[in-house]
């Protein structure tokens, strides 16, 4: 496929306003990715990029794996479309009961989404709901955390932390309050796996159900890992501390798994690494190996009951969206677990976990690294800024990264690392030494 054929020349016109990107600054010096398969993508002139961030956290198997690729084909040519309201198709409860056996014990129900940002508001809205139903209605507020990153649907934006994200949109949804960020740096800089120090930071959840009255409080959504924001690893019971908190007072507390499920912290889901189990858990991106949009909300059985009142002929959840359980993501996920289980990619991450930590934290005596921050398959490189301009160290790393052959995400002047679970150690060799190269030129 000739890519660069179909291009204009120049993408300053472009009419494709792109998400979350420095659009004038990209279309004068796009990076375009043609193809992928395994750990690598391609440019449109052939050059290969090795993928450092899993796309975008999401390609969890590789790219393109012929059982993933095989089964979206075959579900498209069968039936491309089924409406999921009042109909239904077997994928869909095919693919929801194969799920409940890899989740924390206690949660059984489903509810399927099309991203990690309409997970998020399906499970704030079945927080409010379930109270709701159980005559509790006076629970309506949420409570976030500071750097949480929670997608960009309104309830998702209100809950989550990260201020450029929020506050050019008003005043979002009312009712939601924020706990402390857990980042400690003079205490545990340089971490590996869960930093020793703050399991104190969780007494916040205490102040702030003491300011609004415990009662009040529908849910408490976090990040067991806040990745988007920088990779900020939960402290040593930290999580446990929430879960007290929040069974003390009768509040929902809700893990947003969207990166750190799918085997990235060596466990199915994040929350059996860090053995506490929230009453819900948000996810998308690795459910179909990023192929296929998809999320989905996984509940305790106690939610779905609390719903079950009623006439029979009453819609439980007025909720859902027009491609929930869309067969062909239904397909794309069915092979993605079959991948994942063939492979032993679920815990693949925990036996590369030490090799992958000395690799990153080798990075430490170059310049500018002020911090490094390793759990599972992830790591974060945290640069000290430019004086005067934040970001621009960071971005230039990404850029040179990218031209030397890496896809290196970057948030600030923080390199997130998150490569496919399949990476090898060579691979992890490699790519470690292409960023040293590159943190020598970003002075
Ligand atoms: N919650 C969490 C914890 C996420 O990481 C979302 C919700 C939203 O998912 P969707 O599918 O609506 O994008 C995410 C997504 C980054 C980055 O660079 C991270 C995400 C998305 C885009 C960029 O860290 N995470
Ligand atoms: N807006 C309008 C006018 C609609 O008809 C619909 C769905 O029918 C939606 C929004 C929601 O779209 P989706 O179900 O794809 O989220």
């Amino acid at each position: 496929m000739n890519v660069r054929a179909s291009l204009p020349l120049s993408l300053e016109d472009t009419a494709f306003f792109m998400p979350f990107t420095m659009n004038r600054h990209f279309k004068k010096n796009p990076r375009l990715l043609a193809r992928a398969e395994g750990m690598y993508y391609w440019t449109p002139e052939g050059r290969r990029i090795l993928d450092g961030t899993s796309g975008l956290w999401c390609v969890n198997a590789g790219h393109c794996r012929p059982r993933i690729v095989e089964a979206v084909a075959r579900a498209v040519a069968t039936l491309d479309f089924a409406p999921p309201f009042q109909m239904g198709h077997p994928l869909a409860f095919e693919f929801a009961d194969r799920l409940v056996p890899l989740l924390p014990k206690g949660l059984t129900r489903v509810f399927f989404t099309n991203s990690g940002s309409e997970s998020v508001d399906t499970a704030l809205k079945l927080a409010l709901a379930y109270h709701r139903v159980r005559g509790e209605g006076q629970r309506v507020r949420l409570i976030g955390r500071e750097w949480g990153y929670h997608g960009v649907n309104f309830g998702g934006t209100a809950v989550g932390g990260i201020a450029v994200n929020r506050k050019i949109f008003g005043a979002l949804v009312a009712g939601v309050d924020h706990l402390r960020h857990t980042h400690d740096p003079e205490r545990n800089a340089f971490s590996r796996g869960q930093p020793k120090h703050g399991a104190e930071f969780a007494e916040d959840l205490e102040r702030l159900a003491q300011l609004h009255d415990p009662s009040t409080i529908a849910a408490v959504i976090v990040e067991p890992v806040a990745c988007s924001a920088g990779v900020f690893v939960p402290p040593v019971g930290y999580l446990e501390r929430l879960r007290e908190i929040c069974d003390r007072y009768g509040i929902l507390l809700i893990f947003d798994e969207v990166i750190v499920a799918w085997g990235r912290l060596g466990h199915p889901f994040g929350a059996q690494r860090f053995g506490v189990v929230p009453d819900m858990i948000t996810t998308a991106k690795g459910i179909t190996n990023g192929t296929v949009p998809m999320g989905a909300v996984f509940m305790k059985e106690e939610i779905y009951r609390a719903f079950l009142t009623g006439p029979e002929t009453l819609i439980e959840m007025p909720h859902g969206y027009t491609y929930s359980a869309h067969p062909v993501a239904c397909a794309a996920g069915l092979a993605t677990l079959e991948t994942y289980e063939e492979e032993g990619l679920l815990t693949r991450a925990a036996q590369l976990e030490s090799y992958w930590e000395e690799a990153a934290h080798s990075l430490r005596d170059l310049p500018n690294v002020v911090d490094i921050r390793t759990i599972g398959l992830i790591a974060a490189v945290e640069l000290a800024p430019r004086p005067g301009a934040p970001g621009a160290r960071g971005l230039e790393a990404h850029i040179k990264a990218f031209e030397r052959g890496a896809y290196i995400r970057v948030t600030r002047d923080i390199l997130a690392f998150a490569p496919p679970l399949i990476i090898s150690r060579p691979q992890i060799d490699e790519l470690f030494e292409l960023a040293r190269e590159v943190l020598k030129t970003v002075a």
